[in-house]
C-alpha cells in the first residue's frame, strides 16, 4: 500500500491570493488541491496546516471516500465554508493521486465523458451602457454562446459585478471597502439594461445575470417577471438562501430561471432547493464544497429533480479548482453550464496546464489526474497580500447583503 508522506500547504499571490494543498506519497505520486477562499484564505491554509496536514501522514491516499469521511465526521465540528473548502483541496489531491497512478484523467474515473465539452459562461459588464455592449461584443467575439451581464448602476459608487480592466475581482483592498447600495435604483435600472443587450445582439444566445443575493423574495419576484420577455438563461442569487423556503416565493411568481449556491458548502444547504424544485441551476463549486466526492452527491440529488449544474468558476477559484470543476461537469449526466472568468496573465506563470477553451467550450486533455501542475518555485516570487471582499451599505448606512 502506498502511503500519504507529505502535505503541505502553500499561498502564493500571482496578481491574487491562491492557496493550493499538495500531497506527496511514498511512491513519489504528487497530487493538488485548490483550497482558495476569497477574502479568507489563511483561515484555510492554518485549518490544514494545523489540523489537518498531520492526519494524512500514513494514510493511503486510495481511500478517498474514507478519507472524506474521516475528515468531515471525524472533526465533530461540520460544514461551513472554511471545513468544506480545506476538505476539498484533499480530496481534489487524492482524486488527482488516483488519476495519475491509474495513468487517467480524472473525469474516466467518475464515469468517463457523458459530452463532448463544457459548455461555458463568461462575464460581461461596463461601467455604464455602451461599454457593456461593447464588452458583450468582445465576449460574442471570442465565441462564447453563453454571456453574463452587468452594469453599474447609476448613482451606485462600486456596483458588484462590473470589472475593472480584463478580470472580476471584487477582492480590491487591504481593509474592505465599503460600497453603497440602492436597490430600488437596481430595480428600475437592471431590466431596461438587460433589455438593451438583447436589442442590440439578439435572442440566440444564453443571458444570464447575476443579482448577487442582493433582493427580498418579494423584489426578486418583481425582478424575475419584469425580464420574462427576455428569456434569461437565469437569475442568479436573487435573493439570500440562508432561508431555502424564501425561493418558494419567487418560484411561485416567476419562470425566469433561477441560479444559485456560490456561497453554500454541503448538500444539507441545498437539499430543499433542489428536493423542493424551488431552483433551476446549483452553483456550488469543488473547491467550497468538499470536493469532486462531495460536489458529485449533489449533483446526483439534483438530477432527480431536473436541477442541473452551474459550478462558480470565478477567478477566486484557482485553475486547481477549476480543472477538478471541469472533469466533473465532463461526467455528469445534468450538466447546465461552467463559469469561466479566465485569469490574469501571472497566474499562468504558477499554474500550468489545465483545460483548454475554444469556441464557447472548455476541454480537459488526457493527462492523468487533474492535467495541472504547480509551479512552486514561481508561486515562491509572490507573497501573500491581504485582500478583502466589499461591504455594501443601504442609502441610510445599514448593512446591506454584498
Ligand atoms: O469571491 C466572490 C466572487 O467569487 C463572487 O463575487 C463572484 O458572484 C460571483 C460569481 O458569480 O462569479
Ligand atoms: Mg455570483
Amino acid at each position: 500500500m502506498d502511503t500519504i508522506v507529505e502535505a503541505s500547504v502553500l499561498v502564493t499571490c500571482p496578481a491574487r491570493n491562491f492557496v493550493t494543498l499538495k500531497i506527496t506519497t511514498a511512491d513519489g505520486v504528487v497530487g493538488w488541491g485548490d483550497a482558495t477562499l476569497n477574502g479568507r484564505e489563511l483561515a484555510v491554509a492554518a485549518y490544514l496546516r494545523d489540523h489537518v496536514a498531520p492526519l494524512l501522514i500514513g494514510r493511503d491516499p486510495a481511500r478517498i471516500e474514507d478519507m472524506w469521511n474521516y475528515l468531515f465526521r471525524g472533526v465533530y465540528w461540520r460544514r461551513g465554508p472554511i471545513t468544506m473548502t480545506a476538505v476539498a483541496a484533499v480530496d481534489m489531491a487524492l482524486w488527482d493521486i488516483k488519476g495519475k497512478v491509474a495513468g487517467l484523467p480524472v473525469y474516466q474515473l467518475l464515469g468517463g465523458a457523458a459530452r463532448d465539452g463544457v459548455r461555458v459562461y463568461t462575464h460581461a459588464s461596463g461601467a455604464d451602457v455602451p461599454s457593456l455592449l461593447e464588452d458583450v461584443a468582445r465576449a460574442k467575439e471570442r465565441g462564447f454562446t453563453a454571456i453574463r451581464a452587468q452594469a453599474a448602476v447609476p448613482g451606485v459608487e462600486g456596483t458588484y459585478g462590473v470589472k475593472h480592466g480584463a478580470y472580476y475581482e471584487p477582492a480590491n483592498a487591504a481593509l474592505p471597502e465599503e460600497q453603497a447600495w440602492d436597490t430600488p435604483a437596481y430595480l428600475r435600472f437592471a431590466p431596461t439594461y438587460l433589455a438593451k443587450v438583447r436589442e442590440e445582439f439578439g435572442f440566440d444566445f444564453a443571458l444570464l445575470h447575476d443579482v448577487h443575493h442582493r433582493l427580498t423574495p418579494q423584489e426578486a419576484a418583481r425582478f424575475g417577471r419584469s425580464v420574462e420577455d427576455l428569456d434569461l438563461f437565469w437569475m442568479e442569487d436573487p435573493t439570500p438562501a440562508d432561508n431555502q423556503e424564501s425561493f418558494r416565493l419567487i418560484r411561485s411568481h416567476t419562470t425566469t430561471p433561477i441560479a444559485t449556491g456560490e456561497v453554500l458548502s454541503s448538500i444539507w444547504d441545498v437539499q430543499h432547493l433542489v428536493s423542493e424544485q424551488l431552483i433551476d441551476y446549483i452553483r456550488l463549486s469543488v473547491t467550497h464544497s468538499g470536493g469532486i466526492s462531495h460536489l458529485k452527491k449533489v449533483f446526483a440529488l439534483a438530477e432527480l429533480y431536473q436541477v442541473r449544474s452551474g459550478s462558480h468558476g470565478p477567478s477566486d477559484i484557482s485553475p486547481i479548482g477549476q480543472a477538478a470543476a471541469v472533469h466533473l461537469d465532463m461526467a455528469i449526466a445534468n450538466f447546465g453550464i461552467q463559469e469561466f472568468m479566465g485569469y490574469p496573465d501571472l497566474v499562468d506563470e504558477v499554474f500550468h496546464g489545465g483545460p483548454t477553451y475554444a469556441d464557447g467550450y472548455l476541454h480537459v486533455g488526457e493527462e492523468s489526474g487533474l492535467g495541472i501542475e504547480y509551479d512552486e518555485q514561481a508561486a515562491a516570487r509572490f507573497d501573500y497580500t491581504a485582500r478583502y471582499l466589499p461591504v455594501a451599505r443601504r442609502l441610510d448606512g445599514s448593512v446591506h447583503d454584498w
